[in-house]
């Protein structure tokens, strides 16, 4: 059941991906969804090549199944870490927050599997002709940095417009968006905030705890006035961020204050001060279950919401 070609390309049991979340994604999260049937993804947000390399080397201990590394494009250490997957020979890289084209060349040639993050047509076409395997296609409802269009909009269109496999991502954490994003023409799914609630995931209990508490509205966007929209739980900083940008001051100065914030919410659990990057769909996670539970939950309400619409189908 849902076995589709996501699953064939990636040699996983599910076409479940989980999302490239710098801090909270490492190799503890990543060897979970993967031993779980998914692809679990380690990212190297703005990390060093050596940090990536021991996470590379600690999930090849703790699972023989496929797994991707996430590259943020705006690091600066992205050359670095393009050269990493390529000396470790990762199985999958998934690239966000920019335009791979010029690597794809060199991963190809090492028999990478390329899955870039797109939020528009044009970028999802352009990926499929520089060799993409798969695009990822992400919503404004995910959480991190996010593009503008609604999964629900820019999914069938990326589906219409390309020939490669579409993942959605944004906005899903059940079955039932599974099921949507399948209905949209999608054949696997991306998940950020949802993962974050799992037992393996090192996101300290406060970000877990926040995310669990929050409410439908409570997911808010800064950073739209630096062309650099980012989503994240309200909180004090939030609401400070937010109050700056209104009165208009410099790029430069909103990068400094924003400048290690996501660690400080991950990893220190300070709910204050840190950004609490995560999706809209925070509103609707209530409990940490281990990868494995989340998965198989995901695949079981799939499994009923398809039969609840077959019984619509035949109006019973
Ligand atoms: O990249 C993300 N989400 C992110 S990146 C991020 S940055 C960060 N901040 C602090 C510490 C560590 C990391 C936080 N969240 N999602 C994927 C994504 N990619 N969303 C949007 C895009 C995107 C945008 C523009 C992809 C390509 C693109 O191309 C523009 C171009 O150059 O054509």
């Amino acid at each position: 059941m849902f076995y589709t070609k996501v699953c064939e390309i990636l040699n996983i049991k599910y076409p479940i991906i989980q999302g490239g979340m710098a801090w909270a994604a490492n190799s503890e999260l990543a060897q979970g969804v993967s031993n779980a049937g998914g692809l679990g993804i380690i990212a190297a947000g703005n990390a060093p090549k050596e940090i990536i390399r021991e996470e590379i080397i600690k999930i090849r201990k703790k699972t023989d199944k496929p797994f991707g590394v996430n590259i943020m494009l705006m690091s600066p250490f992205a050359e670095d870490i393009i050269d990493l997957v390529c000396e470790e020979e990762v199985p999958v890289v998934t690239t966000g927050a920019g335009n791979p084209g010029k690597y794809m060349e060199k991963l190809k040639g090492k028999g990478i599997k390329v899955i870039p993050v797109v939020p528009t047509v044009a970028l999802a076409k352009r990926m499929e002709r520089q060799g993409a395997d798969s695009i990822i296609v992400e919503g404004t409802e995910a959480g991190g940095h996010i593009g503008e269009l609604t999964t629900m909009a820019i999914v069938p269109q990326i589906v219409e417009a390309v020939k490669i496999p579409v993942i959605a991502a944004g906005g899903i954490a059940n079955g039932r968006g599974f099921l949507a994003a399948l209905s949209l023409g999608a054949e696997g799914i991306q998940m950020g905030t949802r993962f974050v609630c799992s037992t393996e995931c090192i996101a300290h209990e406060n970000y877990k705890e926040k995310i669990i508490n929050s409410k439908d509205r409570d997911a808010i966007v800064t950073g739209r006035s630096t062309g650099y929209p980012v989503r994240v739980l309200k909180n004090k900083f939030a609401r400070e961020y937010l109050e700056l940008e209104k009165q208009g001051i410099s790029f430069k100065k909103l990068e400094e204050l924003g400048a290690g914030r996501l660690r400080l919410a991950v990893i220190e659990g300070d709910m204050e001060n840190g950004s609490i990057m995560a999706g809209q769909i925070s509103g609707m996670i209530k409990d940490i279950k281990t990868c494995e539970e989340i998965i198989n939950d995901i695949i079981n309400e799939g499994e009923m919401c398809l039969k609840e619409l077959n019984a619509i189908k035949r109006g019973v």
